[in-house]
């Protein structure tokens, strides 16, 4: 310590400065703790027999959970989370209820992939990033009701969600009623007969195991062998969402593969319309909602039906969304993967075929199975992208189309999905691009159904216009809009009996098992049938087992044939058992495959409701409370929920789903998870490189003239991530440490709208630790620790002091109500100054309500402040203070407008007004118009505020 500082800190030993406020915010935090401050009471019983309760409205504030990662939290983690708790502090403040808290979505692959290397159990790994990150947390001062947090790894807690798993796997989606039902009632329907079985026997006629499969076309969770992506980097199957645009995983970057493996997947798809419906009453960024619907997909078409040339029994069913196009289809493609396609090959080409069809094979069938072994190592995305070369090899057969009777050849190209549709297309080159750029380089015909502008050519033609080339003798579209073409050409497909109007969504049913360690067990046991059965709801929790091994078999990450190990079925005591089910002891195999780390974070919030609730999810009185719909709102939900935007699709998709199969289950009353959503934006942080272009330690770089240099050499400055790999990591226990919790806080509050993105600025931390030591000051006084201020009456203070108070009051109030918490601080700032300003110490009731407008924000100084003032109760429960109308009204100050020097008129305007708007003002004046008497102007002169003199012509 410098004799400067030290000699300033005798004169001064209650100056705020970081040493206190460490004592400050150790201190109220225990204080916190140890009175449950921040617990939310649940409502015991009917609201209407407890009137306290009842006159607080609920506000059920969330985050999106944290992973524990073993990295720590850095300075752009608890943006988010800062947020919330001011917005939840301004809520408490102003007579709410709220509920907030924190736990931890812990499963997951890091500790797993942590595990492999070293040994350790994931579970130790977790659980000591848990600590390490709740102490990291606790310093941030953030009002959390502990006794409602939990890990997604608590066997209490997991107990749940294999519960809910099995309550969606014990369900069926009723198409008719358009919700799920509980299994045993479609049971009960074929058993009745009343719905028939599919197939041609009756329900009593089938074995136990008919029965299961039967069932398993229905469930909501169900096993099946479709191909799924098989990422052998990861030793695991991922779901859609898990797969980049360029066909690899999300995580580490690893070459994904189709494969045919049996695994489990959800039926979100019979959903998919209602969670696209019910976006619209939701509270979210119109981006994310967006990002949603198309995720969805949905496209509205029909199905037409192509007969196959010499094949009476065989019938290709496309999907179109432009069935106006049908004069146009030229040829048809099969994807790779097309059920149909080895029934319709012939067995030699036929004559003539173009050598460029046949991709130089002998056969159709060697041509496509060649080309099936290519298209399997693309991803569905790399598969579509436009304007990259078509490939595809004929099939050797020919459909009809049913409009021109033309005999179309027949296709099989990776352009076209099999999970897409019915994996089958009608082409029309003339309308579609893709179809152009393939007919193109297959030399197929090019027919143009759609009249395209003028001097078009080259290129299919996508737009809107008449229909041209579209007549047989039986039906005309020409001249018609492409919508009723659409619909005149769907009405005589169905007259036909080869088509339909249809929709189709772009949705898949969620894959949802993993190959991995760290998840939750499924609880499914298989009988020697091979059967799959629930386990009964008292063997709940089915715990992880021990084993010796974490990781996935030795694979090879490029290789589409490597086959998965669980490391669950490594463990022969767990998965071989005798269980009694219900019929006497049997022998069973259990599920080894392990939940999706996206399962935990699917219904979070109900349990923060009623974390320790043995008997149920969560009591349906207490859920009701916190998430059932408000008046006028078809949905109920979490009234704010703040994360990253990334999680558009996967977390807040599923979350949704889920909440839906429990609200048709009866088990809760709000069919979505999440009213309102708010995406936060990313701390930034500059990177700094040498001349090689590799990241420096950012903290040691130091700055010259506007050029920046470590260990004396020139580096390069630019904006990316904040993180340990780009040594740019800025951790919260640092700025703690250095200016304390509370000015951190105001700094992240400070650096810009919540909503975007910012640079960190450790420079610029210190701005916000000034505020707080000029708040100190203007109410302790730093020589002697004394509180300064006096007791005056509101009438004896001041009107200036009054106005920014009340402004301050007003704005600053507004503002955390509507989150906007950069321009409150500017408001309180702006409060604050104008008292250090003033002459002589402060009246209390300004003091007060200074320190409540300042409590949502900087809690802890806030606190000590409020007790200071001879307050014994919590700051986090006074009242927020309420601005008086009076003195929110902008002051005035009166203009004089004058006539050739004669003062006419006074008019009262704003201090701020503009010349522009005064010369206006003033020549729009009653009084002005009839003094000039309808005489010209030759010139105005404006001085705004004060003065505008007109000289008339
Ligand atoms: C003929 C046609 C003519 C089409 C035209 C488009 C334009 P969305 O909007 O995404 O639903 N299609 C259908 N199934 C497909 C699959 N499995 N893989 C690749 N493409 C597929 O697009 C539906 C359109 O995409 C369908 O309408 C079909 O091409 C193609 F002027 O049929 B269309």
């Amino acid at each position: 310590m410098s004799e400067m500082t030290s000699a300033a800190e005798a004169a001064a030993p209650h100056r705020y400065t970081a040493a206190m406020a460490a004592d400050i915010e150790a201190r109220w935090q225990d204080f916190w703790d140890a009175e449950g401050t921040y617990e939310a009471p649940n409502p015991s019983g009917d609201l209407a027999g407890d009137p306290a309760m009842a006159a607080r409205p609920k506000k059920f504030i969330m985050d999106m959970f944290p992973y524990p990662s073993g990295a720590g939290l850095h300075v752009g983690h608890p943006l988010g989370y800062i947020a919330t708790d001011v917005f939840a502090r301004h809520q408490r403040m102003t007579g709410h209820n709220v509920l907030h808290t924190l736990g931890f979505d812990a499963f997951g692959l890091p500790a797993e992939q942590y595990a492999v290397q070293t040994g350790t159990h994931p579970r130790v790994s977790t659980e000591a990033n848990i600590v390490n990150m709740q102490a990291q947390l606790r310093r941030l001062g953030l009002g959390h009701d502990k006794r409602r947090s939990f890990a997604t790894i608590d066997p209490d807690y997991y107990k749940w969600t294999q519960w809910i798993f099995l309550q969606i796997f014990n369900s069926w989606y009723d198409e008719e009623a358009k919700k799920a039902r509980p299994i045993d009632e479609l049971v009960a329907l074929f058993e009745s007969g009343e719905r028939s079985v599919p197939g041609t026997r009756a329900w009593s006629e089938l074995s136990a195991k008919e029965r299961a499969d039967v069932l398993g076309e229905y469930r909501l969770a169900y096993a099946s062998d479709a191909p799924v992506n098989w990422c052998p980097g990861l030793g695991t199957v991922l779901a859609n969402e898990e797969v980049t645009a360029d066909g690899r995983s999300e995580r580490g970057n690893f070459p994904v593969f189709k494969a045919k493996l049996r695994q489990w997947n959800m039926r979100i798809t019979a959903y998919a319309d209602r969670l696209l419906d019910d976006l619209d009453a939701l509270d979210w960024p119109e981006a994310i909602k967006l990002q949603q619907r198309n995720w969805i997909g949905r496209s509205e078409g029909a199905r037409v039906d192509f007969s196959v040339d010499g094949r009476p029994d065989a019938k290709v069913t496309v999907f179109t969304t432009r069935p106006d196009t049908l004069f146009g289809a030229t040829y048809m493609v099969l994807a790779p993967e097309h059920g149909l396609i080895d029934s319709i090959l012939p067995a030699e080409w036929p004559e003539g075929v173009k050598e460029s069809w046949t991709g130089g094979a002998a056969t159709p069938a060697d041509a496509v199975a060649a080309y099936r072994k290519q298209a399997q190592t693309k991803s569905d995305v790399e598969r579509q992208t436009e304007h990259k070369d078509k490939t595809g090899v004929f099939t050797g057969a020919y459909a009809q189309n049913p409009v021109t009777g033309a005999r179309i050849p027949v296709f099989v190209a990776d352009y076209v999905l099999m999970g897409y549709g019915t994996g089958a297309i009608m082409a029309v080159p003339g309308q579609d691009e893709r179809d152009w750029e393939f007919a193109e380089a297959f030399e197929l015909p090019i027919i143009r159904t759609v009249q395209p502008p003028e001097g078009w050519e080259g290129e299919a033609f996508t737009g809107q216009g008449p229909a041209i080339n579209s007549a047989n003798d039986e039906i005309s579209l020409n001249g018609l809009p492409v919508a009723e073409a659409k619909s005149r050409i769907i009405e005589w497909l169905v007259a036909k009996g080869i088509g339909e109007g249809t929709i189709n969504f772009r949705l898949r049913d969620w894959l949802f098992s993993r190959q991995r360690y760290w998840g939750e067990p499924f609880p499914i046991v298989y009988d020697e049938d091979g059967v799959a059965h629930a386990l009964p709801e008292s063997m709940l929790p089915l715990e992880l087992p021990e084993v010796d091994d974490y990781s996935p078999r030795t694979f090879d990450p490029d290789d589409a044939d490597t086959q998965p190990e669980t490391p669950l079925s490594r463990n022969g005591e767990w998965v071989n058992v005798t269980l009694d089910l219900g019929d006497g002891p049997k022998k069973y195999r259990r599920e080894t495959n392990t939940m999706p780390n996206w399962a935990g974070s699917c219904w979070y919030e109900l349990r923060y409701l009623d974390p320790h609730n043995s008997e149920k999810l969560v009591d349906p009185a207490v859920e009701q409370y916190w998430m059932g719909p408000r008046e006028g709102q078809p949905h109920g939900g979490v009234d704010l929920y703040v994360g990253g935007a990334e999680h558009a699709v996967l977390h807040l998709l599923y979350a949704r789903f889920w909440s839906k199969v429990l609200f048709d289950l009866g088990y809760v009353s709000s069919a979505e998870p999440f009213h309102k959503l708010y995406n936060q934006g990313m701390i930034q942080a500059y990177v700094y490189r040498d001349s090689r272009g590799f990241p420096v330690t950012a903290a040691e770089v130091e700055e010259r003239d506007g050029k920046f240099f470590f260990e004396g050499e020139p580096v390069k400055r630019e904006l990316g991530k904040m993180g340990k790999s780009l040594k740019n990591a800025v951790t919260p226990d640092e700025i703690c440490a250095e200016y304390g919790a509370d000015t951190l806080r105001l700094y992240e509050m400070a650096m810009g709208p919540l909503d975007v993105s910012r640079p960190w600025d450790t420079r610029a931390v210190v701005g916000q630790y000034r505020l707080l030591q000029r708040l100190w000051r203007n109410i302790v006084d730093e020589a002697t620790g004394e509180v300064t201020v006096v007791d005056t009456e509101d009438a004896d203070i001041d009107a200036d002091t009054l106005r920014a108070l009340h402004k301050a009051i007003d704005g600053a109030g507004q503002d955390l109500a509507a989150m906007r918490f950069n321009t409150a601080i500017a408001k309180i700032t702006e409060l604050n100054n104008h008292l250090t300003k003033t002459a002589g110490p402060l009246p209390r009731s300004v003091a007060e309500r200074l320190v409540l407008l300042v409590a949502p924000l900087a809690p802890h100084i806030a606190e000590e402040l409020w007790h200071r003032l001879g307050h014994t109760g919590s700051v986090v429960h006074a009242s927020f203070p309420v601005a008086d109308p009076a003195y929110v009204v902008d002051e005035t100050v009166t203009c004089v407008v004058q006539i050739k020097g004669k003062v006419k008129a006074r008019l009262e305007v704003s201090p701020s007004i503009t010349d522009a708007d005064l010369e206006a003002l003033a020549l729009g004046d009653e009084t002005v118009v009839a003094a000039l008497g309808g005489a010209g102007i030759r010139k105005v002169i404006v001085r705004a505020p004060k003065l505008v003199n007109i000289v008339p012509a």
